[in-house]
């Protein structure tokens, strides 16, 4: 939040979305880290959604990929952390923004994996209102056809997109039995709930020689009682006063983890 308002620019409402998906693939799941980034084996994460880059910027880092303070240059002019990834920052895979070439790299990606006999899995973040993309549906097919179980899918289903509900612009439900249909094993489960995202993704694959797909069930806009649910935040910077109420509000909502968690 403090980045965006700074910068005068973000999606808002979907980076609050996925960024609890986001801090516990980075912090409890994944075998990716400043020291072994340039190791063939580390786990890969690839951003679909990549409108959403301020939530993934904080996570790499928090997780020291880079200086917090380089995101004090967000969008401003020759700074590397603009408004989608690219490979120019440290910890970033893919260059994403266009929707729909997530899903086909880290299929590709996680192909590659077992042609080399590496254990290194695969995961990646896509928008619900993303799956329109015809290349999704043709990269979820290749994925059960060679049997991708190294390939976890999330899909931060907050049932909004950028001009309305997802369900309006484009339906795509249901995507549980489409993905099933097409060979995935899916789970559904509650996108902000730290303690189910780690045991969901502790259960992975959920079946042998299938992908896995998690549609994690968020809120646009999380933890700002005025952006949540509301259309108007995909893309948006709150001005001084509504900055204040977010950053009370968040601050507020912050929840101390355990050690041992
Ligand atoms: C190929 C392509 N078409 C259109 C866009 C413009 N666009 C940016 S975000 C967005 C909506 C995406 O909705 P969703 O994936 O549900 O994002 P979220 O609500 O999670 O932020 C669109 C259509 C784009 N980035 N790429």
């Amino acid at each position: 939040m403090k980045y965006i308002f700074h910068a005068n620019a973000g999606h808002t409402g979907g980076s609050l979305s996925c960024i609890d998906i986001l801090n516990v693939l980075y912090n409890h799941v994944m075998n990716v880290s400043p020291e072994n980034f340039a190791s063939p084996d580390r786990d890969r994460y690839i951003q679909s959604k990549g409108h959403s880059v301020e939530a993934l910027y904080v996570v790499l880092a928090d997780k020291g990929f880079f200086p917090e303070a380089d995101l004090e240059t967000l969008c401003k002019y020759k700074s590397h952390y603009i408004g989608h990834p690219t490979r120019k920052v440290k910890g970033v895979e893919q260059n994403t923004g266009a929707l729909g070439h997530g899903l086909p790299i880290s299929v590709g990606t996680a192909l590659s994996a077992k042609l080399d006999s590496k254990n290194f899995r695969v995961f990646t973040v896509l928008g619900d209102g993303e799956l329109p993309e015809g290349s999704n549906w043709e990269a979820a097919l290749t994925a059960s056809h060679y049997r991708l179980d190294n390939l976890c899918a999330i899909i931060d289903h907050n049932k909004l997109q950028i001009t309305g509900p997802t369900s309006q612009v484009c339906n795509t439900d249901p995507i549980d039995k489409k993905f099933e249909s097409f060979g995935w094993s899916v789970r559904h489960i509650d996108g902000h709930d730290y303690e189910a995202l780690i045991k969901t993704f502790e259960a992975l694959p959920f079946e042998r020689g299938k992908p896995s797909l998690v549609i994690a069930h968020t809120v646009k806009g999380k933890g700002v009682s005025y952006m949540e649910n509301n259309i108007k935040w995909h893309h948006g910077v709150p001005d001084e006063k509504q900055y204040e109420v977010a950053l009370n509000e968040l601050d507020g909502a912050m929840i101390t983890v355990p050690d041992d968690f």
